[in-house]
């Protein structure tokens, strides 16, 4: 018999994959300011914060901006990321992340989601999801970012669950560490050595399973 009650999910990199879309916005933004940003540095973003992101972003491009223009900077950049976003559907939800969101919810597993975004509602709401959360914690209800448990932590305490009966499903290591240092065991979605912490790594939620579940 599991002692696991909860399962909270990371939206970006484990239930959809908007880094494609950040990527564009941030990219626009970038060559905008005279400056390319590719590929491997959006890597580096996953996870992080809009405001530290776009700190990262004009350290690299060698940019200095006023807390005033980094402002206008960050909401110019998220009007266009949420433009994008506007436009997502079911079908990009990722291979098998809602199989695996109704299984725990049948099995009386509760669920979460644990997320650094501010706009994650209206991923939910626009990929047909947000009915499978018992509880959303995002950015707006966060001051401090992973690898800060706090989203986490927020998370078990509103489900009404200990963190040691919850599993975290994490693609970005700052937010397997978070895990960690909250008490809750996590599964990383992604590569085994970028998240060798992690307790069990997967490609995606298409490999998990209730058996896997109560083996961690
Ligand atoms: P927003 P996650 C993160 O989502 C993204 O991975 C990261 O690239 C983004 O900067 C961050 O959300 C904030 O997003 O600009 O929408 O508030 O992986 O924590 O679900
Ligand atoms: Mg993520």
């Amino acid at each position: 018999m599991s002692i696991i009650k909860a399962c909270i999910f990371d939206l970006d990199g484990v239930i959809v994959d908007t880094a494609v879309y950040h990527y564009k916005a941030w990219k626009r933004l970038a060559n905008e300011l005279g400056f390319d940003f590719t590929e491997h540095d959006n890597e580096k973003l996953k996870g992080v914060s809009r405001t530290r992101s776009l700190e990262l972003i004009l350290k690299w491009g060698g940019v200095t901006k006023t807390a005033a223009e980094q402002h206008e900077l960050a909401t110019r950049k998220n009007q266009w990321y949420v433009d994008m976003i506007n436009h997502m559907t079911p079908d990009e939800i990722l291979p098998g992340a809602k199989e695996f969101l109704e299984a725990c919810r049948n099995a009386g597993i509760k669920t979460a989601l644990g997320s650094a975004s501010k706009n994650s509602m209206m991923i939910l709401d626009k990929t047909g999801l947000t009915h499978l959360f018992d509880v959303v914690i995002d950015g707006n209800k966060v001051s401090k970012a992973k690898p800060d448990p706090e989203v986490f932590l927020k998370g078990a305490d509103a489900l009404g669950v200990d963190p040691a009966e919850c599993v975290v499903y994490e693609d970005a290591i700052a937010g397997v560490e978070a895990a960690i240092k909250g008490g809750m065991k996590v599964v990383g979605i992604g590569s085994p050595e970028v998240l060798g912490e992690a307790n069990l790594v997967l490609n995606g939620l298409n490999e998990m399973s209730l058996e896997k579940l109560n083996n961690l």
